[in-house]
């Protein structure tokens, strides 16, 4: 399997949790390398619309974009075997109650609201191709040419910066 890049955010209620760290440790004891972290940031309407643009007609939408909008974020780029994939299994289901019965040791089931649908605690991409349209979303970054870029000693692993 090729490395590649995944897009992860930890969403308002994962950063009123402070599971930056917890989170940044479930990745490296994987083998997965946090090379990019954004500082909390309180996103934008218009960032949070295209972003889910695939939900804009769900009935729950009004509530996710409040959530999304209810405080900052963290953006990070997760780098690693079969990254896209790998991440997608460590952060578990979309729904936390779900999560808390078919993966009871994921990051949605230990910490996510099995009450309120949007409150899943972390964003992950869901393929390689959203995954480089999603760093660019919020890094402003082209990562096209990921596996040339990133085999290079251009990577930095940040896992000084986890404090863990
Ligand atoms: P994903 O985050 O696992 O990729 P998506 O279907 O892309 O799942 O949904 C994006 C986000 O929208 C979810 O993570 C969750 O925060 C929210 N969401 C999805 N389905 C529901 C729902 O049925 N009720 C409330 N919120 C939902
Ligand atoms: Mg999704």
């Amino acid at each position: 399997m090729a490395k590649e890049v995944t897009y992860v955010m930890i969403k308002p209620d994962g950063v009123k949790q402070k599971l930056f760290s917890k989170i940044c440790k479930v990745f490296l004891e994987n083998d997965l390398d946090v090379i990019e972290i954004q500082n909390e940031i309180v996103l934008k309407k218009d960032i949070v619309r295209e972003h889910y643009s695939h939900l804009l007609n769900e009935s729950f939408y009004p509530d996710l974009e409040s959530f999304m909008l209810s405080g900052p974020v963290i953006p990070m780029i997760v780098y690693g075997e079969d990254a896209v994939s790998k991440v997608r299994a460590l952060i578990g289901p979309t729904n936390v109650k779900k999560a808390r019965e078919e993966s009871p040791n994921s990051i949605r089931a230990l910490y996510g609201n099995p009450d309120f649908g949007p409150a899943n605690v972390i964003h992950a991409s869901d393929s390689r191709e959203n995954a480089l349209i999603e760093i660019k979303r919020f890094f402003n970054k082209e990562l096209q040419r990921s596996k040339e870029v990133l085999t290079s000693s251009s990577i930095i692993p940040l896992s000084l910066n986890c404090a863990i």
